[in-house]
């Protein structure tokens, strides 16, 4: 094997450095008393969630490049078909399963079992292990086998500490940071006070690095940040929020669970009296969920790529009543009405496109099947082929047609509708309700075209189908 690189100065100081770094942080754990004690006070998690803030300014100024998150983004992005779970059916059947367990075992000897393990775990003589096996052969449930041994141990509870300065040390200079920043000490000259977050994690959802990584970034713009405790419920967030009198309550949920949380979070404001603090909702949440989290109450919604500095700002703008708490982008400038009108025109252009092309494509294969027309052997032949290659393939392309002009359509009706909501804050209702009209019109033409070019299609196929039966073999 040759090392093109072996002993390579610039190769052997990467390699120093990385083992200087490694050393500085293995010293540090050390220092502590080793990583027990380091965990113990929250060290190694410190130190990640150091590195995490520090690298989201540099995504964010830009200083480093991810292609497709904040650089060279899709000029329409293109809808994910994601599976829909139905978290209460889950739920449901869970409980329905647990039950069944706990119904056909003997609970005298799960009761022995896990009485054993408290003990032990009491004692210090004997094997948690072991016990826990014993425990789970006698089917105790996880959740009964950790309780035997949370009374005697207790529950941890990771430490959460805010990073403040990290985030702004790299963001200093960027334009986007500095109004979030001059727009959080506007609201707090307003308001005689900062404004104030609460940034919380629900459900069984463990994902914490965006939610540091938020409150971090929001600390340094000015935000006073509240960290709330991993897997809380919906009241227990609610509680917080109206104990710590919050403006607005971030919730971070990676885990599909939003449709769920949102609503009971929302609710449970509302039932403690504090249906006023808003709620925003980040992490990875899917472009069509949008709408049923604003239909819920959320105020906001930010995905992956989130930029902070004009996320910050959006928050403080819908907190100092400049924008709508419902998705809807009231202050749209009219340049960023044409954008989205132009963008919205490219992807209607798209799904033409995609039409016209399919119907060349077409054409070409019947043009090639006429050309080719020779002796009767020939044309056997050519049917022959066509069955077996390129009747396949255009039924492929029609799927494929297909798909690309139901996500083109819907995208094109995304943007206009968004348009709309742009007009309707700046212009005249009824010059509104008219676009409005004309495009719903043509998106119908559209349709109504498309679909008589898919079974002119779908006709001629089956004609030739039944030409190809008659003269050629069986069609498969
Ligand atoms: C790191 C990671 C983990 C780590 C988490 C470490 C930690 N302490 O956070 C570990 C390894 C533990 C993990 C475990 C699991 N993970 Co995981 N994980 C990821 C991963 C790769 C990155 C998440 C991350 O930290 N991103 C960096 C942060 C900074 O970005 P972010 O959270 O998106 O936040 C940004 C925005 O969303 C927004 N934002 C987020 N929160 C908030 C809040 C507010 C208020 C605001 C304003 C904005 C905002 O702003 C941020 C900045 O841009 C994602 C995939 C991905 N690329 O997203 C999967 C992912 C989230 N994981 C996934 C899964 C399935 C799991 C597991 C269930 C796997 C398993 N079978 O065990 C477990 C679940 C554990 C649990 N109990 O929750 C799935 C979730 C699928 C889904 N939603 O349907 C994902 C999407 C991967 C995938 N494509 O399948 N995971």
């Amino acid at each position: 094997m040759v090392d093109p690189w072996a002993g390579s100065y610039y190769l052997e100081s990467l390699t120093d450095a990385l083992m200087q770094k490694a050393w500085r942080l293995i010293s540090e754990v050390e220092a502590h008393g080793g990583m027990t004690k380091a965990i113990e006070i929250g060290l190694p998690k410190l130190r990640i969630e150091e590195a995490a803030a520090r690298r989201q300014a540099q995504i964010d100024s830009g200083e480093e490049v991810i292609v497709g998150v904040n650089k060279y983004r899709p000029e329409v992005e293109d809808t994910l078909n994601t599976r829909e779970i139905d978290n209460r059916a889950v739920r449901e059947s869970q409980i329905r399963r647990l039950n069944e367990v706990k119904n056909s075992r003997n609970q005298t000897v799960v009761n022995e079992a896990l009485q054993a393990l408290t003990e032990t775990a009491e004692t210090g003589k004997g094997n948690l292990l072991e016990c826990s096996v014993k425990a789970a052969r006698a089917r105790a449930t996880l959740g009964e086998i950790s309780m035997a041994m949370e009374k005697v141990f207790g529950r941890y509870q990771a430490v959460s500490q805010i990073i403040s300065g990290v985030y702004a040390q790299v963001s200093q200079g960027d334009p986007d940071f500095q109004k979030a920043q001059d727009m959080a000490n506007e609201f707090a000259k307003r308001e005689g006070r900062p404004p104030r977050i609460l940034v919380a994690k629900a459900g069984q959802d463990g994902h914490d690095r965006g939610a540091k990584v938020i409150a971090t970034a929001f600390a340094d713009i000015g935000f006073d940040v509240d960290v709330g405790p991993l897997f809380a419920t919906p009241a227990e967030v609610a509680r917080n929020a109206v104990e710590n009198d919050v403006h607005v309550v971030g919730i971070s949920t990676l885990a599909a669970a939003h449709k769920t949380l949102i609503p009971e979070v929302v609710a449970e404001l509302k039932k403690q009296g504090r249906g006023d603090i808003r709620v925003i909702v980040g992490g990875v949440i899917p472009q069509h969920d949008y709408e049923f989290l604003y239909r819920a109450g959320a105020a906001a919604v930010f995905g992956p790529g989130t930029n902070i500095p004009r996320c910050g700002q959006k928050v403080l703008a819908i907190l100092m009543g400049e924008e709508p708490a419902d998705g809807t982008t009231k202050k749209a400038t009219s340049e960023t009405i044409d954008e989205l009108f132009h963008e919205a025109m490219r992807s209607y252009e798209k799904a033409l496109k995609s039409g016209i092309q399919l119907q060349e494509e077409s054409v070409n294969l019947w043009k090639d099947l006429l050309t080719g027309l020779g002796s009767a052997e020939e044309l056997q032949a050519k049917l022959e082929s066509m069955t077996a290659d390129a009747f396949p393939q255009a039924r492929k392309r029609v799927e494929e047609f297909v798909e690309t002009f139901n996500r083109t359509s819907n995208q094109t009706i995304d943007l206009f509708e968004k348009t709309l909501a742009g007009h309707q804050a700046t212009s005249v209702t009824d010059a509104q309700r008219r676009v409005q009209d004309l495009i719903e019109s043509s998106l119908t033409a559209l349709r109504v075209n498309v679909h008589s070019t898919l079974n002119t299609n779908a006709k001629i196929i089956a004609s030739w189908k039944e030409l190809v039966d008659r003269f050629g073999p069986a069609v498969k």
